[in-house]
């Protein structure tokens, strides 16, 4: 496999490309999302293939300034042939030339390109190309050629209408990857996303994936609201403390004497869990503080659901905060605390009093163990995105 370079999309494709695949990245205007293709040159050059690059719409010195501008430029020029805005002026400016002229021209240049400089892959920036000779027709064409010599292909389609564009224009042509990039992300406005339209060679989720750019120009995919709730002293703000690089507490010392959150945790993970960045926000667990708990639920990208596996008598308060959690429909997973502790109540006990059945994992594990706390992000961070049910 070729890894596109972006290791949380990587890992839900299984590694990265099939050598020979076609993949089509589709961006939406005004996404960010120009670093997908620079990623997977950044990836595939490293890897010492030799690479086709074809930008019709600038000069190759423009090009390789603006990439070497970003977090995925080059480490050196070997293995690099390109086509610029010249060789598409040159086929497109004939006065006779037709669309099939146009593209017999094309499948000429890189069949013999492909033969003389022994390139295995090729980059294609279609947009002018596609305007040229027509969307379907510049695609399929450019899929049929790689396909017969043997070529990977990715190619950048800016896509200036929807998504049922896309879908009508993918149906027809035998990419194997297609992955858009577009606006927004539910209710997360100032957030964009990518989905994984279609993949021939693996399953993965059909649902759109947030992700961020970086001050430092790279993309991550990225889950927003994480939200960590259970009762009180279930060890929830212990659990984002001993995650999160950084994180804010609004704990109070209750009248028991100890801490207690009143409103939320936060917690920015900046260490990665398998590629994602995360935001934590931790609940209250008091019963007062009901309200916060439901209010903090909302729109969660993901629930952990903390349990102190050695209190049978927060059980029934965890119980109603689990009914929260199953009326609002986000994937969670059930982490049962404090398993440094001798006196954790039997897993059937614990199943009974939370009307659990089998197939649902446990997880224990102990929130003062940094590695047990992220054993239980990650079997959550699997959940929301291996998941391969419609969204
Ligand atoms: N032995 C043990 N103690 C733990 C563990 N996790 C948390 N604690 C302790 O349990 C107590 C409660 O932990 P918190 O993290 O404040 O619990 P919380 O769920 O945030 O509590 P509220 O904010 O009041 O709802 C603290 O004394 C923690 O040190 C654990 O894994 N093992
Ligand atoms: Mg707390």
């Amino acid at each position: 496999m070729i890894p596109i370079g972006i290791p949380a999309l990587d890992e839900m494709l299984g590694g990265g490309i099939p050598p020979g695949g076609m993949a089509l990245f589709s961006l939406a205007p005004g996404v960010d999302g120009q670093q997908l293709l620079y990623s997977a040159l950044r990836s595939g050059h490293g890897l010492g293939r030799r690479c086709l690059v074809i930008v019709p719409y600038t000069t190759a010195g423009a090009y390789c300034a603006d990439l070497s501008g970003t977090p995925y430029a080059l480490s050196s020029e070997e293995n690099l042939v390109f086509l610029d805005a010249s060789a598409f002026d040159a086929i497109h400016g004939s006065r006779a030339a037709t669309p099939s002229s146009e593209a017999g021209a094309w499948d000429d240049l890189v069949t013999s390109l492909a033969a003389d400089c022994g390139i295995d892959t090729v980059f294609l920036y279609c947009n002018r190309i596609c305007d040229a000779l027509g969307t379907e027709e510049a695609l399929s064409l450019f899929v049929g050629m790689c396909r017969r010599l043997g070529l990977t292909l990715y190619v950048e389609y800016l896509n200036l209408y929807d998504r049922d564009h896309l879908g009508a224009l993918s149906a027809g042509i035998p990419f194997d990857l297609v992955l858009s990039a577009g606006e927004g992300f539910e209710n997360f406005l100032f957030l964009n996303h990518f989905r994984i339209e279609h993949l021939s060679w693996t399953r993965a989720p059909d649902m759109p994936l947030p992700f961020v750019v970086g001050d430092d120009g790279y993309l991550i995919p990225y889950l927003p609201k994480i939200v960590v709730t259970g009762p009180v002293d279930a060890g929830k703000t212990t659990f984002i403390r001993t995650l999160s690089e950084t994180s804010v507490s609004s704990d109070r010392i209750s009248m028991s004497g100890s801490p207690t959150t009143v409103a939320m945790d936060v917690g920015h993970l900046h260490v990665t869990c398998r590629g994602f960045d995360l935001t934590l926000m931790g609940t209250p667990g008091q019963e007062h503080f009901g309200p916060i708990i439901r209010h903090l639920l909302t729109n969660a990208t993901g629930v952990v659901f903390m349990v102190d596996g050695t209190s049978t008598a927060s059980f029934g308060r965890a119980r109603a905060i689990l009914d929260e959690i199953r009326e609002m429909d986000a994937p969670f997973v059930v982490a049962v605390n404090k398993g440094d502790l001798p006196e954790r109540v039997p897993d059937r006990d614990l199943r009974v009093a939370l009307s659990l059945p089998e197939e649902t994992p446990l997880h224990p594990f102990s929130a003062l163990d940094p590695d047990g706390a992220m054993g239980v992000l990650d079997a959550l961070v699997c959940l929301i995105t291996r998941s391969t049910d419609p969204a």
